[in-house]
């Protein structure tokens, strides 16, 4: 991220820089005091931190996460909170000519007190708060004192709710089952945590980012961003860099800016007028320079150049020195007619690419903010890229991550899909709660603009959609209220502001949306769920979901999903064992989504056997297991038919472009939709990402009893391939027959039927196969025999009716590798859904969640700590779909 910077001192113009030429802060972060409003608590707290965590790490209550500890806890977040600190500064500080107190994060209503003086009020998370202090600071080796004074922020949304007296701003409350608070549109703070249908409500107050002084004399800048523009007409790149300078007195600067590996350099020489303004800059990159281009993950690398910035006095004097990473990306969304279909298409270009973004929506890493480290972040997102993965939603109902995230994206090639914060909800649009949404904006935009990962702004989640389809019985006499309300917040102050301050990537103002269309019918469409335009939301629960033909041909899959359970080893640790049964109370308390547990088991019901071990705790961990084989059956299904979809349009629908599955990440140790366990343990569901959104696969499906199976390519290049199918009896690990198609040419990013065989006569031909007694497993080859791609396979019956299938007796051996530690697997029949768990041992399978088609199979296991095969060994659990039901 952009060093925010410099404080040097100009006098005069005729200047020296007399007492120090670097950035001058003074860090108040780390060791502060904390008390709640009768002080019947207090302890010492860290900043960044919040009240929760600080409660935990003294002692004061046990783990927030363990039990039912949601609801025993929630005294805290109806208490008023303070947090105070003493520092000195030294007179060198003192004596500046400005002194600034910025806190990067309040969380969330508060007063702000230097000694004894009240400075300013916060009421937004989501902002920086900047107020000027110089007056008040005493003399050198004087204790200061700064108080943070925090309004439970429950009380707090709930007394704004009644100054809002006109009428009502649903949803008023969340769901009972989710067992959270209400009111939380009322206040601008991480959507979630008033709870979710995944997560606990657990209402933070805190100092969640830095506390520190700046001190300046002449000028300070305020914000930084550089932006590579390309005009295409022109062929040529620019830069565009801006600068945000609060300066004391006018003077006139040199601003030099360069990339010098591409030998572009600008000087020019700017008046700097007294207050904060903006300074905008073209740097023009040297044509002959040949431009390296930053690509997502998948396509291409990712090279930055350094930007530097100086600024100096006339007499070269040194100002200002900052530099940052530049990306040159372009990226448009394209909205256009197509052939064959009534609607538009929506699909996002990269460097004049079409792109499919394959990957997953990100939910905040943890209830409490100041726990989430660079590690766990980069851990996710390791884990999003490992899966083949190139984008990833930031969902509107948690927070705009820290710079780190964005870093890493850009680094690691995952496209962002960046929300702002606003989700299911009606928003108020008083003047207070515009003004400081418009100051969010702003800021967020310009922290995160000169990041290439961020391809896409969109305004809320689902508040479109929720207004379309009238979730909250707004009587029909009031709805051009909540509809002037949506325009004035999303339209007239958010999208205004981000085509001010961001016009180089596409803005969308809700999600799921018709994107141009609903533009047109006034920002909320009719069905903003429309297959032809835009991007969907679907989530059907109890339909089985190996039909594909349920699921709807978009043009772009924004969130789809099914909970699972985590595993025991997640669970484990903040729980009993009374809690240890499907139907115990615990099972019930963590799962917030309606009829979430019921629905998990009914969908598995459709193919599987449900668990029926006599033994309680072999039965709770055979039902988690199975959750998760429901899922990632349910998900691969689903985006299997996305990827396939790309190429084609069917009654009017499909290129779809996007299959972004809801959610990557947990918050809690919870069942949710995740793939990822709290922790970054990896469900089935993400070691089957790794294929289904591997760049080359194949994918099958029935038509009326006719097999296809297309050949889904995401490269650049063209490839010729053919389909293998191998036809096995559940018996055997040995084909009963083999098939293989004509080679037939896939050019690059397109999906392409290269298969198609009636059902009954693939069988007829292959023995004595029936749908019962056989499965199919298939893969791509090249003209050279080279497989390409993943294998995949395709059931004819559901696994609880097949014919022959045994229980496989799996055994492992563990030896040391080269890679890691590899576990040598021995089957003694065919096993679907092998699943191979290293209990609390963190790490991750090179495969897992497998159909064992051979008896022998070697897997490597990646420790994320120091182990040995010893320990493995004794952890390593093996179960596969037979082992969780016997008759
Ligand atoms: C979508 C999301 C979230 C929610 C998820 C699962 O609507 O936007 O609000 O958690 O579905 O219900």
């Amino acid at each position: 991220m952009i060093p925010r910077m410099f404080i040097c001192l100009l006098v005069s113009l005729a200047t020296i820089c007399d007492v120090w030429s670097e950035p001058f802060r003074q860090s108040l972060d780390g060791r502060w005091r904390l008390w709640n409003s009768n002080r019947s608590l207090a302890l010492p707290a860290r900043v960044p931190g919040c009240v929760h965590s600080a409660l935990t790490q003294r002692g004061f209550i046990q783990d927030p996460y363990f039990r039912f500890n949601d609801l025993a806890h929630q005294w805290i977040s109806l208490d008023n909170w303070t947090y105070v600190t003493t520092f000195a500064v030294s007179d060198r500080l003192r004596s500046a000519q400005k002194v600034l107190l910025i806190l990067d994060g309040v969380d969330t209503a508060a007063s702000v007190w230097l000694n004894g003086v009240l400075v300013g009020h916060a009421d937004n998370m989501f902002r920086q708060y900047v107020f000027p202090v110089r007056e008040l600071l005493e003399e050198e080796e004087e204790e200061n004192v700064l108080r943070v004074d925090l309004l439970s922020p429950v009380l707090y949304a709930n007394e704004r709710r009644k100054a809002h007296w006109a009428y009502r701003v649903p949803p008023e409350c969340p769901p009972d089952v989710q067992k959270g608070q209400c009111h939380v549109n009322f206040i601008r703070k991480e959507q979630s945590s008033f709870s979710w249908d995944w997560g606990p409500s657990f209402p933070t107050m805190g100092l969640w980012k830095g506390v520190r002084l700046e001190a300046f004399d002449a000028m300070r800048l305020v914000r930084f961003s550089a932006v590579p523009l390309r005009n295409a007409s022109l062929s040529r790149w620019t830069v565009r860099v801006e600068l945000l300078v609060e300066a004391l007195r006018p003077a006139r600067v040199d601003v030099t800016l360069a990339v010098p590996e591409l030998s572009s350099q600008l000087t020019v020489t700017s008046q700097f007028l007294p207050g904060t303004t903006r300074h905008v800059f073209t740097l023009h990159v040297n044509t002959s320079s040949q431009v390296r281009l930053w690509w997502p993950s998948g396509l291409g690398e990712r090279p930055s150049y350094r930007l530097l910035v100086t600024a100096s006095s006339q007499d070269g004097l040194p100002l200002l020195h900052t530099e940052s990473k530049v990306y040159f990306r372009t990226v448009d969304l394209v909205q256009e007619p197509i052939a064959d279909s009534p609607g538009l298409s929506f699909y996002f270009r990269v460097n004049g690419r079409p792109v499919f973004l394959k990957g997953s929506n990100w939910i905040p890493a943890h209830a409490f903010q100041d726990q989430v480290t660079p590690d766990a972040l980069k851990n996710l997102l390791q884990s999003a890229v490992d899966a083949n993965m190139n984008a990833l939603r930031v969902w509107g109902g948690g927070v705009y991550e820290q710079d780190v995230f964005y870093s890493m994206c850009d680094e690691m090639g995952l496209m962002v899909w960046q929300d702002f914060m606003f989700a299911c909800a009606t928003y108020p649009t008083d003047d207070d709660f515009i003004n400081t949404v418009r100051e969010e904006v702003i800021q967020q935009v310009w922290r995160l603009k000169s990041h290439p990962s961020v391809i896409v702004w969109s305004a809320n989640n689902e508040n479109e959609a929720a207004l379309a389809g009238d979730w909250f019985h707004i009587p029909p006499s009031q709805r051009p209220t909540y509809l002037k309300d949506y325009v004035t917040l999303y339209v007239d102050n958010i999208r205004a502001l981000v085509k001010e301050e961001d016009p180089s990537r596409p803005f969308l103002v809700s999600s799921p949306t018709n994107g141009a269309k609903s533009e047109q019918e006034g920002y909320v469409a009719g069905d903003p769920y429309d297959p032809h335009y835009g991007d969907t939301h679907f989530y059907s629960y109890l339909h089985d979901c190996w039909h594909w033909s349920t699921f709807p041909r978009t043009r772009f899959a924004s969130e789809y999903g099914f909970q699972s359970w985590p595993s025991f080893s997640t669970l484990q640790p903040v729980s009993v064992p009374e809690d240890w049964s499907y139907s115990s109370s615990f099972s019930a308390h963590r799962q917030h989504h309606q009829d979430g547990n019921q629905q998990m088991l009914q969908q598995a019901a459709i193919h599987f056997h449900l668990p029926n071990s006599t033994d309680p705790l072999r039965r709770f961990k055979d039902t988690l297991y199975l959750t998760q084989v429901m899922q990632a059956q349910c998900v691969k299904t689903q985006t299997d038919f996305y990827r396939r979809s790309r190429s084609e349009i069917i009654d009017g629908k499909g290129h779809t472009m996007g299959a972004l599955y809801w959610q990557l990440n947990d918050v809690w140790q919870a069942p949710s939709w995740s793939s990822i366990e709290f922790g970054g343990k990896w469900k089935m569901l993400h070691y089957f990402a790794q294929d289904f959104f591997a760049d080359v696969l194949p994918v099958s499906f029935e038509d009326s009893d006719m097999l296809l199976i297309y050949a889904v390519s995401d490269l650049s290049g063209d490839i010729k391939v053919r389909a293998v199918v191998s036809v096995y009896t559940w018996s055997d690990a040995d084909p009963v027959c083999t098939l293989k198609s004509q080679l037939l040419p896939v050019p690059g990013g397109s999906a392409v039927p290269v298969f198609k065989q009636p059902v009954a006569a693939l069988l007829a031909g292959c023995g004595h196969c029936t749908r019962l007694t056989c499965l199919l497993s298939f893969r791509l080859e090249d003209g050279g025999g080279r497989q390409q791609g993943p294998s995949n396979h395709h059931f004819l019956c559901s696994p609880k009716d097949a014919q022959g299938l045994r229980r496989p007796n799996i055994t492992a051996k563990v030896q040391e590798s080269s890679e890691g530690l590899l576990v040598r697997l021995h089957s003694s029949a065919i096993a679907p859904f092998v699943w191979l768990d290293a209990g609390s041992l963190p790490g991750r399978f090179s495969s897992n969640g497998f159909l064992m088609l051979s008896r022998d199979k070697p897997v490597v296991f990646q420790p994320w700590r120091p182990t040995s095969v010893a320990e493995l060994t004794t952890s390593l659990t093996i179960t596969s779909l037979s082992d969780v039901y016997w008759p």
